[in-house]
C-alpha cells in the first residue's frame, strides 16, 4: 500500500522545465548575486533571509531580508529579475530586524502575511490588498518564526512562536492552540498540529505539511474529493519528533523530490538543538545538515530555495543571522546580523574606592543606540575579577530601575573545567542576566541603573585593584570595555580579558 502511493506521488510530479534552468544547476555566488535583489555589502550584511514563490505561480517570488526589507519580482526564473520593494514603503521608517516568514495561498494572493524576528510591536503585520497598505496584526505570542496560510482556506492562518503553534480562522483576529476542523482532515496523531504548510508554486494541489510533533505529510491532489495523505516520516525516520518550523521542495531539478526541513527544539529542554534535514532522495532517508558553520544555538526560523538556482538554499535563524548555501545545504556561508545592535556597557565603582573590604559593588548600565529595543532576556554581561581566597559567594541587587527580581545572577569559576584556563586579573566572572519578563531596553535607550554587590559567604576581603573589569570611577557611569556583554551569547561588547 505504502509503496504504492509513493509511486504515485512520485510520478505524479510533473516537471515543468524552465528555460535556462539546465544551465543553472552549477552556479556561483556571482551569479546568484546577480539575481537577488539586493547584493550583501560588505560589513554591513543585510542578507536574504528567506524567498517564498506565489503558489501557483513560480515567477512571482517574493524576497524577504535580514533588515525587513521585502521584495517581489514578476519573472523569478529570469537570471536578472526585475525586483520592486513592497516592504517598507513610502516614508515608513521600521526598526531593522530579519524577515522570517511570508506566505499568502493561491486563493486570494491579495492577502500577505510578513513575520519579523523580535519581541518589540508590529513583529506581525498584514496586507489585503496585494502591499499597497500594511497592517500591524496583534501577535499570538511575540517572536514569530514562521506564518503559513491555509491552501484551502485563506482565512485560516499557522504562526509558530519560538516553540508554540498558534492558528487563527479569522486572518489573525483570535488565535488558539488547537484547530478542530482543519480543511486537510489529515489522520495526525493525538495532540499534534500542523506547523507549516508548503503549497508548490507550480502546482497548487500538491502540499507538504510539517508538524510540531515532527511528522511531515504530503498530498499529491488536496482539491480531490477524498485527498489521500501519506505520511513520509515513517517509524524509521530519523527527523527529530520536534517542532518542523520550514519545508522546502526542489521537484525541479529531478523527477525524485529534493526535500529539506528546519527542525526545532522544546524551550523547555536546555540541551536540545535545532537542526536542519535533507533528503535527496524523496524522504526515504535523511541526513543533517546542520554544520558547525551554523551556531550551534541558532534557532531556525526558515528554509527556502531559490527559485532559478535550485542549488541555492537560505535559512534564517533568531537573533543570529542568515546563512546561504550554494550546494544543497552541505556547505554554508553564514551572514551575522550584529549590525542591528550597538549596546555599550557603562560602568561605576559602588564601593567608591574601597578595593579591599567584603563587597565588590559593580554599578552598571546598558545602554542601547540601536535604532530597536532590545530585550534584556537576549543580553548577558561578565564582570570579571580574582576571588583572592575561596569561599562561596552571594549576590544582591541593590537597586535595578527594570525591577530587581527581573536580575539574575551566577558565579563562574575559570579553574573549573570545561571553563577556560584563568586569565590575567581573573579567575571567576560574575554572569548577570535577566528573565524572560525584564521587558526590553528601548531604541537609543538605556537599561537604568543596576547597582549589583556580591560578597564571599565567609565574608573574607577581596582585593579589587588586581581584578580586571575593576575600574576607579567617580559618581557618573563611565562607559568601560572591561565588563563584557553578549547578545545571545555572542560578544558584542567589551574584550575580555
Ligand atoms: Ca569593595
Ligand atoms: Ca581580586
Amino acid at each position: 500500500m505504502k509503496k504504492m502511493i509513493k509511486t504515485v506521488m512520485f510520478c505524479g510530479i510533473v516537471l515543468l522545465w524552465i528555460p535556462g534552468l539546465l544551465g543553472a544547476l552549477d552556479p556561483g555566488i556571482q551569479q546568484v548575486d546577480d539575481w537577488e535583489p539586493m547584493i550583501p555589502a560588505g560589513g554591513d550584511a543585510s542578507m536574504l533571509s528567506i524567498i517564498v514563490s506565489t503558489p501557483g505561480n513560480l515567477q512571482k517570488t517574493f524576497a524577504g531580508y535580514s533588515s525587513g526589507e521585502v521584495y517581489v519580482t514578476e519573472n523569478a526564473t529570469d537570471p536578472y529579475p526585475a525586483w520592486t520593494k513592497i516592504y517598507p514603503v513610502g516614508n515608513v521608517t521600521v526598526q531593522k530586524r530579519m524577515v522570517t516568514g511570508i506566505a499568502m495561498n493561491a486563493l486570494n494572493s491579495s492577502y500577505l502575511y510578513i513575520s519579523f524576528e523580535g519581541d518589540a510591536a508590529g513583529n506581525l503585520i498584514k496586507t489585503e490588498d496585494g502591499g499597497r497598505t500594511w497592517i500591524t496584526m496583534r501577535p499570538p505570542s511575540p517572536d514569530i518564526r514562521g506564518i503559513s496560510v491555509h491552501p484551502l482556506n485563506p482565512e485560516i492562518l499557522y504562526v509558530i512562536a519560538k516553540d508554540t503553534v498558534f492558528v487563527s480562522k479569522n486572518r489573525g483576529k483570535t488565535w488558539s492552540t488547537s484547530i478542530a476542523d482543519d480543511p486537510f482532515q489529515i489522520p495526525l496523531e493525538t495532540g499534534d498540529i500542523i506547523s507549516t504548510i508548503e503549497q508548490l508554486p507550480y502546482d497548487t494541489n500538491k502540499v507538504f505539511v510539517g508538524t510540531k510533533n515532527g511528522q511531515l505529510y504530503t498530498c499529491a491532489d488536496i482539491n480531490a474529493e477524498e485527498p489521500y495523505w501519506y505520511r513520509i516520516t515513517n517509524a524509521a525516520s530519523t527527523i527529530p519528533k520536534r517542532l518542523i518550523t520550514a519545508i522546502a521542495v526542489d521537484t525541479h531539478s529531478s523527477s525524485i523530490p529534493k526535500l529539506y526541513i528546519t527542525s526545532g527544539h522544546r524551550e523547555t529542554d536546555p540541551f536540545e538543538r535545532d537542526s536542519i534535514w535533507r533528503s535527496l532522495g524523496g524522504g526515504v532517508e535523511w541526513e543533517n545538515i546542520h554544520t558547525d558553520s551554523i551556531p550551534a544555538e541558532s534557532q531556525l526560523c526558515s528554509i527556502s530555495i531559490n527559485p532559478y538556482y535550485l542549488n541555492t538554499l537560505y535559512i534564517c535563524f533568531r537573533n543570529q543571522g542568515t546563512a546561504r548555501s550554494i550546494d544543497r545545504g552541505s556547505t554554508w556561508t553564514l551572514f551575522p546580523t550584529n549590525f542591528l545592535i550597538n549596546l555599550k556597557v557603562r560602568y561605576r565603582d559602588g564601593g567608591y574606592g574601597m578595593t579591599l573590604d567584603n563587597h565588590i559593588k559593580p554599578h552598571l548600565q546598558i545602554k542601547n543606540e540601536s535604532a530597536q529595543d532590545i530585550p534584556l532576556s537576549e543580553l548577558t554581561m561578565k564582570y570579571w575579577y580574582t576571588i583572592d581566597s575561596s569561599s562561596p559567594q552571594q549576590f544582591w541587587v541593590d537597586y535595578a530601575y527594570i525591577g530587581n527580581n527581573y536580575v539574575q545572577s551566577s558565579f563562574v569559576s575559570l579553574n573549573n573545567s570545561p571553563a577556560p584556563e584563568p586569565k590575567e586579573g581573573a579567575d571567576y566572572y560574575l554572569e548577570v542576566s535577566f528573565s524572560d519578563e525584564a521587558g526590553v531596553i528601548p531604541a537609543e535607550g538605556s537599561s537604568g541603573e543596576l547597582q549589583l554587590r556580591f560578597n564571599k559567604s565567609d565574608w573574607s576581603n577581596y582585593n579589587e585593584t588586581d581584578d580586571y573589569s575593576y575600574m576607579e570611577t567617580g559618581f557618573p557611569y563611565e562607559e568601560t570595555q572591561h565588563v563584557t556583554l553578549y547578545w545571545n551569547d555572542v560578544l558584542i561588547w567589551g574584550i575580555e580579558p
